[in-house]
């Protein structure tokens, strides 16, 4: 961290604060001393320092943080990739190809289970579905709740496939103990209540972008779920808001190489609700693989045209066989051409 300070700053005042940040950080202190100005380096873990408290300082001109602010989710403090593996063996950041694929809402049991043998046959390694929707309209379909997580049970007994799904309140997480992987939906990245109390538990969590967020502050969500303990997080590319109306979201692709090499996390891409639109899909999962994504998050559903939510972006299973196939050559290809 550098720290500028103004002209009129006086020596009692400059051995102070240095002293003081000695002193309350684990951090040292170089100072130069210039005709004009004073500068500080700070050298150490900064990251706990409030950057408007320094900035509030009435003899402070300026500063400016040259580490970044998240230290568990930075892959200068863990250069080797994180690799989540599940109890039953399925793993996530290990160099394999991830494919969640599932309906947007889990609606029947006839539904989930016919959807998730038809994913499974095609290659995807877990389950997705929506048990509790946090929708636009209050009006809109809201989700089966526990009952859609009880109908997630029983695809995941005939399949094997494990599950993914949406905590939206802290006081669901009784519901969701034997669920296998949590996902912090995209509205819900900075509900730092919730993300702190899965920081408590031992369990994968799937962190989407939100759709106005930065990636640093995706990686400060990821960051307040693994202060906590818990650093099996998985970060999710799913487009963000920009002026293009033909899309849903616009796809932040470069978001991809930029989160891998700033961070040790794996990270996925969501191309349903990046595109809203089915025959994007294929082009976008193709570009995020192509991106180094290590999995992709896609919404199937056995007949869209009469999904409750997100009809228009989900694919049917045959589409889906097809876009699996294709994914997983270009992995294949890419990966071993390494
Ligand atoms: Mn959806």
């Amino acid at each position: 961290m550098i720290i500028v300070l103004k002209p009129n700053c006086t020596v009692e005042q400059l051995n102070h604060f240095t002293e003081g940040l000695k002193h309350d950080y684990d951090v040292k202190v170089n100072t130069w001393v210039g005709t004009q100005s004073t500068v500080l380096g700070l050298i150490g873990d900064t990251s706990a320092i409030d950057i408007d408290y320094i900035a509030a300082q009435d003899f402070v001109e300026s500063v400016k943080r040259v580490q970044e602010p998240y230290k568990k989710a930075n892959r200068k403090f863990h250069p080797d990739n994180t690799v989540i593996t599940l109890p039953g063996g399925q793993k996530i950041g290990d160099g394999s190809l991830s494919i969640m694929a599932g309906p947007c809402s889990v609606e029947t049991e006839e539904q989930i289970c016919e959807v998730a043998a038809r994913v499974k046959a095609a290659g995807a390694q877990f389950l997705r579905g929506g048990a509790f929707k946090p929708r636009t309209s209050p009006y809109a379909f809201q989700g089966l709740k526990a009952d859609g997580l009880e109908l997630l049970r029983e695809a995941r007994k005939k399949t094997g496939l494990p599950i993914v799904t949406e905590i939206m309140s802290a006081a669901h997480l009784p519901l969701f103990e034997d669920v296998d992987i949590i996902q912090v939906g995209a509205r819900n990245m900075q509900n730092f209540e919730l993300l702190k109390e899965l920081g408590k538990i031992r369990k994968p969590i799937l962190l989407k972008r939100g759709l106005s967020s930065t990636i640093e502050e995706l990686l400060m969500s990821a960051e307040y779920i693994m202060a906590g303990g818990n650093d099996q997080v998985i970060l999710c590319e799913r487009g963000i808001r920009t002026y293009e109306t033909y899309t849903r979201n616009t796809l932040d692709i470069s978001a991809v190489p930029i989160l891998k090499r700033l961070s040790h996390l794996p990270v996925i891409v969501d191309p349903s609700h990046a595109s809203g639109i089915a025959w994007l899909v294929e082009p976008l999962a193709m570009a995020a693989v192509a991106a180094g994504a290590d999995g992709l998050i896609i919404e199937v559903h056995n007949n869209p045209a009469k999904a409750l939510s997100d009809g228009a972006q989900s694919l049917t299973p045959d589409q889906f066989d097809h876009v699996a196939k294709r994914v997983f050559t270009a992995a294949k290809l890419l990966r071993t051409e390494g």
